[in-house]
């Protein structure tokens, strides 16, 4: 308890974010299966995940699954996630999750006037890729040019695409994870 109260504290952390049903617990998992302590909850149900769950990895840095919004959202959902974000000390980065099938919805532009409210530094990451053909890939890709000029600079420049599924984009998504926390090297650029 301790450790885990020290890491708290003094490690950086990540978290995951997006609608209800996105695919959040099921890229974590796939991300982080090979880590004892990391055990999520994936459900059938949306809405399962209701409160912010805290996962220490190999003691290097913390990763944040949190309740997903959009379905079902608890109503504490503005105070604890927009209390962490607007406190957040540790966090380096944020992963807005979107579904490939479904686009950037309404709701996902709220999460991103968050971002740009609170100068959160974050990621977009498309889930479930696959479930659509590479055409709607492109057109997702495409979209996401589309509305560059409205996504801050607090946006990375660069898309991911995964399946927690079949594994796509998996190995990339946990190396840049394991370069934002400083626990990879890469040398020569
Ligand atoms: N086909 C496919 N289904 C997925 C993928 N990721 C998640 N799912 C399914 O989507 C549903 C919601 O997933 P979950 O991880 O619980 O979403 P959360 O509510 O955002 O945490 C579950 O039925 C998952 O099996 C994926 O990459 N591909
Ligand atoms: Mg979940």
């Amino acid at each position: 308890m301790f450790k885990f109260m020290w890491g708290f504290f003094f490690l950086l952390q990540v978290a995951f974010l997006g609608r209800s049903n996105v695919g959040k617990s099921s890229l974590i998992q796939a991300l982080f299966h090979q880590c004892p302590h990391v055990k999520v909850n994936i459900s059938s149900k949306p809405g399962h995940t209701k409160t912010l769950n805290f996962y220490q990895v190999r003691k290097k840095f913390f990763l944040i699954d949190m309740p997903g919004y959009g379905y079902n959202m608890p109503q504490h959902f503005a105070s604890s996630v927009e209390g962490y974000l607007q406190n957040r000390r540790r966090l380096c980065r944020t992963f807005l999750l979107i579904d490939s099938e479904i686009g950037i919805t309404k709701a996902d532009n709220i999460a991103l006037e968050m971002f740009d409210e609170f100068r959160i530094p974050y990621v977009l990451v498309f889930t479930k890729i696959d479930k659509v053909n590479r055409y709607i890939q492109l057109q997702t890709l495409l979209s996401v040019l589309k509305i560059k000029d409205q996504l801050s600079h607090c946006c990375f420049s660069q898309p991911f695409f995964v399946s927690a599924k079949i594994g796509n984009g998996i190995p990339l998504l946990q190396s840049f994870i394991g370069y934002i926390t400083g626990n990879l090297k890469i040398t020569g650029h």
